[in-house]
């Protein structure tokens, strides 16, 4: 076994992977921009070492930094996080060719993986279903008329190097077809410098399903069943929960070998995640793209499967084969995650950086908080500005829902804007109680929230203004006045005194 990784990430991945790395008595490495001096993954990693200025494209972007790092600190492993190098087959050739190891899939697998229309070949020659669509580069507008007049319309164009959202076009029309296309073409040049761009069928208000695979270097290939990740916003995911709200045995096991028929194709080494679209009207399935890395969210998955997935890529890539079997896996209970932005819920999720000056984390029962901050530290306008990943556990997901229900009231973060009151508000959205989710939930979520404020008597903004203002008017002539809190809300004696003394 390794004694020593380095961790070639920062904020609360590289907390995560070093309280793993602590568990088994390996040393750890940390490596740090200047914005990241007192960062705390820095403070908890044994070592540390700077790599460079602020912007990622010259600190967590150099792979040579990063590999000198592991040379001078004497690593023989390197755990890449996500983002940043963690999909980057040039940085694995490079890692390898310095004798250290990379806790990650080999080179060619991602180089396979990477491209996109690579890897809908693999899926389909896997014999896994796939977006009806091209499996080769469009030549021209004639051609991609003549297969969206065959498939018909709504069609979505696509960059085969994209991913993740980025380089794709919704066409519902033919006379937007052309357009469409050079514009994803130039954008799929500029953004990753190959104009590669292919088509496919639109699926309408598709629920995004992904199914965990783990893979050793002896062949053994398993699944660890789905996360629900529909609810997303620019094609980044905010809420994600295992099991899906459709908790169904056979879509599981349907969609499970399908994804590990993929992992078997590729020799898949170490922890991947297949994506999946699912249509909710027949839950047919469709292979989307595979991720080569550890995924943010694979803590809804240990919730549910008491397994540590950054122990297992640690195990299989020192050569162990994993620790369980297929037959190993139960899943308990139901796991759900929020991603705690520093971000203004209420102006379109604008980035929020600051100092948080006050942080109260919850706790108690079947709570799990993965964080990168500490009262007192700074989230920079450098990087992602997720604050920490919350999760909660219970037996059942209504269980889950109370419990996350609780625990956001108890949460609190000052300093900056956050997405708690967002996600205080989507625990208590009928629709999702209910599970119905879909691609399509957060812009619903919206206006359904705006349908509802005009349909209360305060209507325009500026009359919610006028009528702000005539309450603390009222307020404030009210020699007596007490918070409004306490005519409206049952508060505990422990609370009332505590409000009574004027804290
Ligand atoms: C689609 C789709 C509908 N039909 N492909 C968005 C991110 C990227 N991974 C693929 N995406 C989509 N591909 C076809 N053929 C709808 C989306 C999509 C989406 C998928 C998952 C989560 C959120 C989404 C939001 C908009 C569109």
């Amino acid at each position: 076994m390794f004694k020593k990784i380095l961790i070639a990430n920062r904020g609360e991945i590289a907390c995560r992977v070093i309280r793993t790395c602590r568990e088994m008595d390996i040393a750890t490495v940390a490596v740090y921009s200047d914005a990241d001096c007192d960062a705390l993954h820095v403070r908890m990693a044994d070592e540390a070492y700077h790599i460079g200025p602020p912007s990622s494209s010259e600190s967590y972007l150099r792979g040579e930094k990063i590999i000198a790092a592991a040379k001078q600190s004497g690593a023989e492993a390197i755990h890449p996080g996500y983002g940043f190098l963690s999909e980057n087959a040039h940085f694995v050739r490079d890692v390898e060719a310095a004798g250290i190891t990379f806790i990650g899939p080999p080179a060619n697998v991602m180089d396979a993986m990477g491209g996109k229309i690579s890897a809908r070949k693999i899926a389909i020659e896997a014999g896994v279903p796939v977006v009806p669509g091209t499996t080769e580069p469009l030549k021209s507008f004639d051609d991609a008329r003549t297969v969206a007049a065959e498939m018909g319309y709504p069609v979505m164009l696509k960059a085969s190097a994209g991913g993740g959202g980025k380089g794709m076009r919704l066409v519902t029309d033919e006379s937007d077809l052309r357009s469409a296309l050079e514009t994803a073409q130039s954008e799929a040049l500029a953004s990753f410098g190959d104009d590669a761009v292919y088509i496919e069928k639109a699926v309408v208000r598709p629920r995004h399903i992904e199914i965990q695979v783990f893979s050793d270097t002896h062949g053994n290939h398993v699944h660890l069943g789905e996360r629900e990740c529909s609810i997303q916003r620019r094609h980044q995911k905010v809420i994600e929960e295992a099991p899906s709200p459709i908790d169904s045995a056979e879509l599981r096991s349907d969609m499970g070998e399908c994804a590990v028929q993929i992992a078997r194709a590729v020799n898949y080494v170490g922890a991947g995640t297949i994506e999946f679209l699912v249509s909710d009207v027949d839950r047919s399935f469709y292979f989307l793209e595979m991720n080569t890395r550890l995924q943010v969210e694979h803590p809804v998955t240990e919730l549910v499967t008491g397994i540590d997935l950054v122990r297992e890529q640690v195990n299989v890539a020192a050569g162990a084969p994993l620790s369980f079997a297929q037959d190993d896996i139960r899943l308990h209970g139901h796991a759900i995650e929020c991603r705690i932005y520093a971000e203004d819920p209420g102006a379109n999720f604008m980035p929020s950086p600051g100092r948080i000056s006050r942080l109260r984390i919850p706790q108690g029962p079947g709570v799990r908080d993965d964080g990168g901050v500490y009262q007192g530290s700074e989230v920079s306008i450098y990087y992602d500005p997720m604050i920490s990943k919350f999760a909660v556990h219970g037996r059942s997901r209504a269980e889950a829902i109370d419990r996350m229900r609780r625990a956001l009231a108890e949460y609190e973060i000052e300093g900056l804007k956050t997405t708690l009151p967002f996600f205080r508000d989507v625990m208590r959205d009928e629709d999702f109680i209910a599970g119905r989710l879909d691609t399509g939930f957060i812009s619903r979520f919206f206006e359904r929230r705006e349908a509802q404020a005009s349909d209360a008597t305060i209507q325009s903004p500026v009359a919610q203004d006028i009528a702000i203002i005539a309450a603390a008017l009222l307020y404030a002539s009210r020699s007596e006045a007490k918070p409004a809190t306490s005519a409206t809300r049952k508060l505990s004696p422990w609370v009332m005194s505590a409000r009574e003394n004027g804290s």
